[in-house]
């Protein structure tokens, strides 16, 4: 019944074993996911400081559509509106990101009370409308003034600045914060923005530095990763001794790798090719060190924690943080030619992964090159986070997918997003069969995103929202057919 309208447009097959609330377990919470740098715009107001990411957008030819986020969906200024939009839908939670630098302008010091005023109304529209906050202080904007004092996440410093402005956030909102997520996707930044230099802050040593001024693939992302590490434990360290009121994890990028094909060197690789992305990341929570894998094969470049930072690190997660959109083919790298010559991580884990198999995609695509539809990927996961890591408590913090934005597309036209609803109906299908079936323990689901957004590199050209932002008509936001059936899933009884 409650999705029945979907028929009409011929989304999503009704009947029998579709997804409703009681699909999964009591209390299981759904929401929408942002973030500061991606959604806020007012770059210059309130006191904002600049941050890395700034400086990449405004860096000529960076950007595919050489956009940057000075204004992105404005919610700076929109997020009563934005508010309505989440509660019409009948979402329990909204997880956004607090810019490092609308709190301390330089990263560290003087404390920007306009920062701390603006999260504070954010939080309490949220509440006042039965939105749970879960909140993420690191999503990628690091103030500028802390990667030009010492290169940022790659001097242990940051380590000190982040657990001090952590506890800033703490102090004025762990009242009504219960979730916080301290990083987001520490994997990405590492590779992102140290191996292929991509992302901000752009560093890598490709091609004899003729893309990156500065920067070495080969050493740079195994140390901001264990920043990244010793960050988050000292941040829980100091959360949990004087300010535990909730619970505080971390959000991993997390693809799923299938082998491609079922010969043991294949099979090998795509265990080695999630031990080099979640378990480089995780192993040390639940394990104090890294996987073996890594040891092995990244030698003295991969840092060594200390017997006080392993018992720090070990156990410092209250859950886990899943960003899941593909999965791709894995198999051994018995050449590693490239990764000889580049001397970079991804040549590290002696694997290639790849969307294809004998020409044929593994699933249907998104807009974005990387984005391959494969929901049964949901599923495998879950389970393999459960075996690996003891069934820990996890939260789906972004799942999602993009269309791309076409001048051409009249916004009626874009506002039919059977697909979307199909991703989200196939993904949550395998997700609700990964707790019902085999007991994953998932508590929450998160869709990237609630509205179209400015996606990183790719600028405006990529829109992930349920609503559609009109980004030529002083961004009004209209809902997506995905809008109501969302809303449809989360009136079900
Ligand atoms: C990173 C890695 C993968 C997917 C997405 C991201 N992957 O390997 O499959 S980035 C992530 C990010 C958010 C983006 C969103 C969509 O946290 O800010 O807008 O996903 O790309």
């Amino acid at each position: 019944v409650v999705v029945g309208a979907w028929l009409l447009q011929g989304c999503i097959a009704q009947g029998e074993g579709a997804l409703t609330r009681e699909s999964f377990p009591e209390g299981f919470v759904f929401g929408t996911a942002s973030s500061a740098y991606q959604y806020e715009g007012a770059v210059k107001e309130g006191g904002r400081g600049k941050t890395t990411w700034d400086t990449f957008a405004h860096t000529f030819g960076k950007i595919v559509d050489f956009s940057n986020a000075d204004v992105a969906v404005d919610q700076y200024h929109r997020f009563e509106e934005d508010i309505q939009l989440m509660a019409d839908m009948g979402m329990d939670a909204y997880r956004f990101s607090i810019a490092w630098s609308r709190i301390l302008p330089n990263g560290i010091g003087q404390v920007n009370q306009a920062g701390i005023d603006h999260y504070n109304k954010l939080i309490d529209a949220l509440l006042a409308k039965g939105i749970e906050p879960y909140v993420t202080l690191y999503h990628w904007d690091l103030p500028q003034t802390l990667e030009d004092r010492y290169n940022g996440w790659l001097d242990r410093q940051i380590v000190n600045d982040f657990a001090a402005y952590a506890e800033i956030c703490f102090k004025a909102f762990g009242d009504r914060v219960k979730h916080w997520i301290t990083l987001n996707e520490p994997h990405t930044v590492a590779i992102q923005g140290y191996d292929d230099g991509l992302q901000a802050p752009g560093r890598c040593s490709l091609l004899l530095h003729l893309y990156c001024k500065a920067g070495n693939s080969g050493t740079e992302p195994y140390i901001v990763a264990h920043n990244f590490i010793l960050a988050h434990a000292t941040v829980s360290d100091i959360y949990r001794r004087n300010y535990k009121n909730g619970e505080l994890g971390i959000a991993f990028d997390v693809m799923w790798f299938e082998p491609m094909t079922n010969t043991t060197i294949d099979i090998e690789a795509a265990k080695r090719g999630q031990e080099f992305q979640l378990g480089w990341f995780a192993d040390p929570f639940f394990f104090g060190d890294y996987p073996a894998s890594m040891r092995s094969r990244v030698g003295d470049r991969l840092p060594k924690f200390t017997e006080d930072e392993a018992a720090l690190v070990k156990g410092a997660l209250d859950f886990v943080g899943i960003n899941h959109y593909t999965t791709y083919y894995t198999k051994h790298n018995s050449t590693n030619i490239i990764g000889r010559l580049l001397h970079n991580t991804l040549a590290d884990t002696g694997t290639i992964s790849l969307p294809f198999r004998n020409g044929k995609p593994i699933g249907d695509r998104a807009n974005s090159i990387w984005l391959y539809i494969v929901p049964s990927g949901m599923r495998s996961l879950m389970n393999y986070v459960k075996e690996r890591y003891n069934n820990p408590p996890i939260y789906i913090t972004e799942n999602g997918m993009d269309d791309g934005n076409s001048p051409f597309t009249s916004i009626k036209d874009a506002l039919k997003d059977s697909k979307r609803i199909k991703y989200h109906n196939d993904y949550l299908t395998n997700l609700a069969a990964s707790i019902k079936e085999d007991g994953c323990d998932v508590r929450g689901y998160f869709a990237w995103s609630l509205l179209d957004n400015w996606e990183w590199t790719a600028g405006y050209s990529s829109r992930f929202g349920l609503y559609f932002v009109d980004y030529k008509d002083n961004l009004k936001r209209y809902p997506k057919s995905s809008v109501r059936w969302f809303k449809a899933l989360l009136s079900s009884k």
